[in-house]
């Protein structure tokens, strides 16, 4: 029997799977760490280990679904389903226009299929707004580094480099729970005798492994890294050499951090002032260094600002682009980091090519066989198509890998949009919440079923090969996108002999831009198990460690942004003293279609739990059965209750993965960050009640 290899669909370490066949009728695998892949090489984590089941789950869908007027969903074949969504697009131009249809992607796809998406919309569709779940996930870390190092790697180093480093701060990110292999390496770098801080408001699995952890109130990095800054430039610890041949911007910075004492930090923040200066000193001092951010203070209004002030402290010390030393923005989805280059951003053609830049237009319009005025112009951000969709400018929606009716912020309101959409497709695996109102559900494949390559959060572009077949009439995504484009009356511009031949376009699609993939074939990636790119040509070896040399700006040169912190959108006050944050917990995933049809990871955590400081339990008078109402402007809900000491007293915690009465964003802030458009998901203010057991049966009673 033939071992079976793919990698794991959930978080960007992308671990490497096989599937174990045992000799029952009909057979069955299990999933064991391959010891092929050189990223978190033998390990998995309980997702990985548990990855296959959902893709079994019997909720599965595998026909084409339509939806009468009844509510009830009826199967149709294929053909119907695009000879009728086809019509009811075309219909729909006709009355309203080609930007009447918006198509929603993510961050899960191949390369391919994010390629595939971004020329579908702009070729078959011919529509200018598309963009994906990604921008509420990595466009504040995109958008700061590429302000800072004119291009956007998560991770300007393979992960290889954290084993040696001698000093790490990880910043909002909670590898533990969320990139779990890797800890090894961060382990590695602590038996080298590497100091670790955390920074967070919760003592989380990660802070666990810190020497310090800075305990923040969400919404103070900027204050608390004005501080760190401060103390560097006073005490006259920066690397003034490479300040001076690698950067711009020296002055503006530390006027922006002159009056930022640790002193003040402290009354700022809370943080003791020793605190501060320890950990400036002793990052400044260490002969190598590393930054790690991730959702924590991206995903705020002040997200861009936050992650470059983190930026400015790795260009100070000179902490970039040598052994052991670099900035990374830890990349969350499965394909969060090719998912972002390839045209699913608003404003993006394949390569990280602008849509607006007219030489990119040319230059991929020649690729994709048509004139470069025929390629529309940038859209809008994921929330704000959902807005334009309430505003009746955007008439239909194809969302394919998303489920924002729970992801999205503030969904009372997204709900009430998604409800007005006179055409609503969605291509998924399952009956998501956001397919609940869809008219079309569409099969799509699950990650063992479709081949194509994905790139890591580091940056290496490897191969997934195909492990089974698409069950029942489900299809792979690549297929559905051709076949619509052709009942479109746009298959030309859609023939491809196999996955290979689409992503030898992308490769071809991709010269001249950022994240230049020309050099890549599947062939290389597969004997050389995966490429970092930029890989610009044939012979090029890809680009394991950025910046060595220099950074990507017309000048070579990195830039400093001075910071002056902002308050969050929706501060607190008497009505609300509380702040709300939101995040992940390590057994589920994303909106939780995947793992809540998983019963090993679901039955560790069947419901969200808000964790709160005992503080708070006492100032709300929580009793020992009782729960917790949390209300905010938008929505007002209630949930069981953890009480830890491990979290920032005024703080409440609620992981997101549950749809309905369970969803956190029913509460979350919908104002974006002005610059990458990212909603406020780490920062809303709230009220806490108790929430008492007897009022609650009443209350289901009724
Ligand atoms: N198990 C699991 N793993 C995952 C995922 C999952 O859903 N489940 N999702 C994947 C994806 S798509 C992503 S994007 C990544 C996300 O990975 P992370 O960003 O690490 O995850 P989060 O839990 O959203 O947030 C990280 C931490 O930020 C803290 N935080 C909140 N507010 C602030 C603040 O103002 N400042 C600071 N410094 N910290 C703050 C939270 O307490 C939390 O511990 O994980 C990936 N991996
Ligand atoms: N409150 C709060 N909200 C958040 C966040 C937060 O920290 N707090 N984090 C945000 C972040 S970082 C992210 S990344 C988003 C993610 O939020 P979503 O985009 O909603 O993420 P998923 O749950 O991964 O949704 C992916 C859907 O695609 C389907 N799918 C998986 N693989 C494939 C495939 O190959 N093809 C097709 N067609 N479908 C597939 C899955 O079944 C699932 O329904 O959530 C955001 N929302
Ligand atoms: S660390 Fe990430 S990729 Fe690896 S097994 Fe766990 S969820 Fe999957
Ligand atoms: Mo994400």
């Amino acid at each position: 029997m033939t071992i079976l290899k793919s990698h794991c669909c959930f978080c960007s370490m992308q671990c490497g799977i096989e599937l174990i066949p045992d000799h029952s009728e009909p057979i069955t695998y299990t999933v064991k760490a391959s010891p092929d892949f050189p990223v978190a090489t033998g390990r998995l984590c309980q997702k990985g280990f548990n990855s296959m089941e959902h893709t079994l789950h019997p909720s599965r869908i595998t026909e084409p679904l339509k939806r009468l007027p009844s509510g009830e969903l009826i199967k149709v074949s294929w053909e119907e389903a695009y000879i009728q969504i086809s019509n009811s697009i075309k219909e729909l131009q006709t009355s309203y226009g080609k930007n009447a249809i918006s198509v929603y992607g993510g961050g899960s796809l191949t390369n391919e299929v994010s390629y595939l998406l971004g020329k579908f919309t702009r070729v078959a569709l011919q529509s200018k707004y598309m963009d994906y779940n990604g921008r509420f996930c990595m466009s504040s870390a995109a958008a700061a580094s590429n302000k800072a190092f004119g291009v956007d790697r998560g991770m300007t180093l393979p992960l290889s480099e954290i084993s040696r480093t001698k000093y790490i701060i990880l910043a909002g990110t909670n590898v533990a729970e969320c990139q779990p292999t890797m800890m090894p390496y961060l382990m590695d770098a602590k038996k080298n005798k590497a100091i670790i801080v955390t920074i967070d408001p919760r003592n989380t699995m990660t802070s666990k492994i810190a020497d310090i952890h800075v305990r923040l109130q969400p919404g103070f990095d900027s204050s608390f890294i004005n501080g760190l800054l401060h103390v560097i430039i006073e005490e006259k610890l920066y690397d003034k050499a490479f300040v001076k041949e690698h950067t711009h911007g020296f002055e503006e910075l530390a006027a922006a951090v002159k009056s930022y004492t640790p002193q003040r930090v402290e009354e700022l923040t809370g943080v003791l002032a020793a605190v501060t200066r320890t950990i400036a000193r002793g990052f400044a001092h260490a002969e190598s260094g590393i930054v790690l951010t991730a959702r924590g203070l991206e995903q705020q209004v002040n997200g861009v600002e936050n992650t470059l002030n983190y930026i400015n402290l790795s260009l100070l010390t000179g902490k970039m682009g040598k052994p052991g030393s670099g900035y990374g923005a830890v990349t969350g989805q499965a394909n969060g980091q090719g998912g972002r280059e390839h045209g699913q951003k608003a404003d993006q053609l394949p390569g990280y090519q602008l849509i607006e830049d007219p030489l990119a237009r040319e230059r991929v319009a020649k690729v994709w066989g048509i004139q470069p005025d025929e390629l529309p112009g940038k859209g809008v951000s994921a929330y704000e198509m959902i807005e334009k969709v309430d505003q009746d400018e955007i008439q239909a929606m194809i969302v394919l890998g998303s489920n924002p009716i729970v992801s999205a912020p503030n969904t009372p309101f997204v709900e009430k949009a998604m409800k007005k959409l006179k055409l609503l497709v969605v291509v998924d695996m399952f009956e998501t919440e956001t397919a609940k109102l869809a008219d079309w559900i569409l099969p799509s494949s699950s990650f063992l079923e479709a081949e194509g390559t994905m790139t890591n959060l580091e940056g290496r572009v490897f191969h997934r090969a195909q492990a089974f077949k698409t069950p029942g009439n489900s299809k792979l995504d690549s297929n559905i996108l051709c076949e619509l484009a052709e009942y479109l009356g746009r298959g030309a511009y859609f023939q491809y002999e196999s996955t290979e031949a689409i992503f030898n376009e992308l490769a071809k699609a991709t010269v001249g831009g950022k994240a230049d993939y020309s050099g890549i074939t599947y062939q290389r990636l597969i004997e050389e198990k995966g490429i970092f790119w930029p890989c610009p040509s044939p012979s090029h070896p890809g680009t394991p460690q950025m910046f060595k040399t220099g950074f990507d700006h017309a000048d070579g040169k990195a830039k400093f942004f001075g910071i002056v912190p902002k308050m969050p959108a929706e501060p607190t006050d008497i009505d609300f003293p509380y702040v709300l944050t939101t995040g992940r917990l390590g057994n589920h995933y994303l909106s939780g279609e995947q793992t809540r049809r998983t019963e090993a990871l679901n039955k560790k955590a069947p419901v969200p739990v808000a964790e709160i400081h005992p503080w708070l339990a006492n100032q709300i008078g929580l009793g020992v059965n009782s729960r917790i109402r949390l209300t905010s402007r938008r929505d007002s809900l209630v949930f069981t209750v953890k009480i830890t000491e491990g979290i920032h007293p005024r703080t409440i915690f609620v992981p997101f993965h549950w749809g309905g009465a369970l969803s956190i964003n029913r509460l979350t802030n919908d104002q974006l960050d002005p610059i990458s458009r990212m909603p406020e998901f780490k920062i809303c203010a709230v009220k806490a009640e108790r929430e008492d057991p007897m009022e609650l049966n009443i209350a289901s009673n009724k």
